[in-house]
């Protein structure tokens, strides 16, 4: 099933799988105020059945961050509410409960790579590279980079990528963690994607749904409160039915099927 949400972003749903692509080619995929509604309207009421979600870009380039010609209009009030605003649909891509993979290519700046730092599963291609350019453009960050790039690199080394404008390249930014895989085109990205779309789709949706929402947030507190939500997660899920048949089919030497 395709339907083409708008003219910024495709969505196309294939069973448990949801196509996203950014569709503004000729704007390098800039993320317009229109672009991050039509994240929001599909993040906000995913389709029932879609378990994993694939997020991609149209031509050459996954997306080259905020689109500067909206920016340039924007007073101080406006651009606080533009960012909390922005925090707001990156917590519902990272928080909503669906897995996202992203495919990145070409550029991955600025808030590009903050909208790619809220997907759970990153796979570059090699023509990947990573920039935080806001130095260069008198801004700063503001759609969550300080937080999900920070944890990535740490703050130490994102101070320096900030403050140079270095490029980081797609190997790079593999040993940084930009990426989890890197593949030699953009085919294989592809591929990769689909393969590991159809393993975690398998998976137990409550274990997806724990991973996604504990993980993250357990970083966040201290180490006790860290431990005792980690074991209200094992409760959570090890008394589920799907737990009963995760168990019993590894004993019975079967693939598991999930509710
Ligand atoms: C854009 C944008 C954009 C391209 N907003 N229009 N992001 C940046 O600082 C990155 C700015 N972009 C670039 O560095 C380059 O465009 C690229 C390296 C990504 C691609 O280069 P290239 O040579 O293939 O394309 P181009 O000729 O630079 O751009 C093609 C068109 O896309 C051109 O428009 P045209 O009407 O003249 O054809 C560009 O103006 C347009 N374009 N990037 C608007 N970003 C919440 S805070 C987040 C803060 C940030 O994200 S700061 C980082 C912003």
């Amino acid at each position: 099933m395709t339907n083409g949400a708008n003219d910024v972003l495709d969505v196309a749903v294939d069973g448990s799988i949801a196509r996203l692509t950014i569709t503004r080619p000729d704007k390098r995929n800039a993320v317009s105020d229109t672009l991050m509604e039509a994240l929001e309207a599909f993040f906000s009421n995913p389709p029932k059945d879609v378990r994993v979600v694939i997020l991609a870009g149209e031509g050459g380039h996954f997306s080259a961050g905020l689109d500067l010609a909206e920016h340039v209009a924007r007073n101080a009030a406006e651009t606080m509410r533009h960012s909390r605003n922005w925090h707001r649909i990156m917590d519902m891509i990272q928080f909503g409960g669906l897995p996202v993979i992203s495919l990145l290519k070409g550029a991955v700046i600025g808030g590009g790579l903050e909208l790619a730092s809220a997907t759970h599963i990153r796979i570059a291609d090699k023509t990947a590279f990573y920039q935080l350019p806001e130095g260069r453009r008198g801004i700063f960050v503001g759609g969550g980079a300080s937080v999900r790039i920070g944890r990535i690199l740490g703050a130490d080394r994102m101070i320096e990528m900030m403050l140079t404008g270095r490029k980081y390249d797609a190997e790079e930014g593999l040993r940084l963690g930009f990426s989890h895989y890197v593949c030699d085109s953009e085919d294989d990205a592809k591929e990769k994607a689909a393969e590991l779309a159809t393993t975690v789709a398998e998976n137990a949706q409550l274990s997806n749904y724990v991973m996604i929402q504990a993980l993250a947030r357990i970083e966040d507190m201290s180490k006790a409160d860290g431990l005792f939500t980690e074991s209200l997660c094992a409760a959570l899920t090890q008394t589920s039915e799907d737990a009963q048949e995760g168990l019993r089919a590894f004993l019975e030497k079967r693939a598991p099927s999930f509710k």
